[in-house]
């Protein structure tokens, strides 16, 4: 039994202000009422004020990136995954496709971002998608595969149950744009068969434009097991509704 999980990418969004009056009117209406997991992704210099509002919640914390470097030295601006453990981060976003494009992230280096936080007991959200060419060449599952297969060839097979995949068609992202309930089963389907054994329990988290108004169609489809959630995450009452929708 795969526990659905709803995580809320602020992305490059907040203030000391915006974040608390978000999380405590989420907090209002959670209230222990869901089942689904739920986690928030801040900027990383909000993590600890984040943390802290979550702290007497069943709420994760969830950073949206880290270095690839395990051990402490000299990498100027980076957050190992040490530090954002001892921060009390469980989650990690790792190789989303906004870092892909501005930051030149290739599939080995997001590979290692995700061994990166396997090493300090984190969860790396490892995000996987095609951009809107690559989808209109018919080249979807070749792209995911190969993001897949960058990380299946750097992990062990065992601790590749210990990962979440993100499926976030590019061309959906931020465009308004929602891969139908079926387009996104497809290739959730072809990224579970690629896991393996694995496979049965690694969560699938569908991204791009989820709003509540697509939701809960999303979440009925067989392996979609949650969202990562960015626009409408900053709305505490939409972002309500959709892990409501995941329960
Ligand atoms: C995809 C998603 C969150 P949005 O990037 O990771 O953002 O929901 O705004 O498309």
């Amino acid at each position: 039994m795969r526990r659905q999980l709803v995580m809320g990418n602020w992305k490059m969004n907040g203030s000391k202000a915006a974040n608390e009056e978000l999380v405590s009117v989420f907090l209002g209406l959670w209230q222990k009422i869901g089942q689904a997991e739920v986690a928030f992704a801040p900027p990383a210099i909000y993590l600890p004020q984040v943390a802290s509002l979550l702290a007497r919640s069943e709420l994760a914390l969830a950073a949206q990136d880290v270095s690839a470097h395990v051990d402490a030295g000299a990498f100027t601006g980076e957050l190992s995954s040490a530090m954002l453990a001892d921060i009390g981060c469980r989650y990690v976003i790792v190789g989303h496709s906004e870092r892909r494009a501005y930051h030149g992230e290739s599939d080995q280096q997001v590979a290692a971002k995700a061994l990166a936080c396997l090493a300090r007991g984190l969860t790396p959200v490892v995000c996987v998608g095609e951009s809107l060419a690559q989808r209109e060449a018919d080249e979807t599952l070749a792209i995911v595969g190969a993001q897949l297969e960058a990380v299946q060839n750097l992990l062990e097979p065992s601790q590749l149950k210990n990962i979440v995949v993100a499926y976030e068609p590019v061309w959906a992202i931020g465009t308004g744009k929602t891969a139908s309930p079926e387009q996104a089963q497809t290739v959730h389907h072809f990224i579970r068969s690629r896991l393996g054994e694995q496979g049965a329990v690694v969560r699938l988290l569908y991204g791009g434009s989820v709003k509540a108004s697509n939701a809960a169609e999303l979440f009925a489809q067989a392996d979609i097991d949650g969202a990562l959630v960015g626009g409408a995450a900053l709305n505490a009452e939409e972002f309500f509704q959709i892990c409501q929708a995941a329960n």
